[in-house]
């Protein structure tokens, strides 16, 4: 079963946002593996953007994603990486499909309330950037049974 990386943004947390937007992706069929918030340090907010070092944008993406805690979470569903993508949208959430994260909860092209991986590929380099495999809940322990 294919995992990937999402985060929810500290403009979604400020907002107030954080709690609806896990109930969103638990109601998309998705199983979170692992989960955490975190204050991330410019250092690490600059390693996490590497790939945009040197877009115009990444020093104020930075300053953002350093702003207030995010949100991080491992999930789990078949074709995790592109399901978890449509769920949130496009990047800006102007241009976002009706009801998706972004279309929801975004506020502009930067402040677009969360993040997915955008290949599997990325998706393993993400989710070890955030957690240690031994952070990460067994499949198995997911499946309530309940009496
Ligand atoms: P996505 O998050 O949809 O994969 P990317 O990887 O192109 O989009 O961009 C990473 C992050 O950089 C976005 N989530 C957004 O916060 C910010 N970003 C992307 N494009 C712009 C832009 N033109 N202006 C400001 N911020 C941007």
């Amino acid at each position: 079963m294919e995992q990937t990386l999402g985060l929810i943004k500290p403009d979604a947390i400020a907002a107030g946002h954080a709690g609806k937007i896990i109930d969103h992706i638990l109601k998309a069929g998705f199983q979170i593996r692992g989960l955490k918030m975190i204050h991330l340090s410019r250092t690490q907010a600059e390693a996490f953007y590497a790939v945009h070092r040197e877009r115009p944008f990444f020093a104020d993406l930075v300053e953002f994603m350093t702003s207030g805690p995010v949100i991080a979470f491992v999930l789990q569903k078949e074709n995790a990486v592109t399901a978890y993508r449509e769920l949130m949208g496009a990047t800006d959430p102007a241009k976002a499909a009706p009801n998706t994260l972004r279309a929801l909860y975004g506020q502009n092209i930067e402040r677009n309330a969360v993040h997915g991986s955008d290949s599997v590929e990325n998706a393993q380099r993400e989710i070890s950037f955030f957690f240690t495999q031994a952070e990460l809940i067994p499949a198995q322990s997911l499946t309530l049974s309940v009496a």
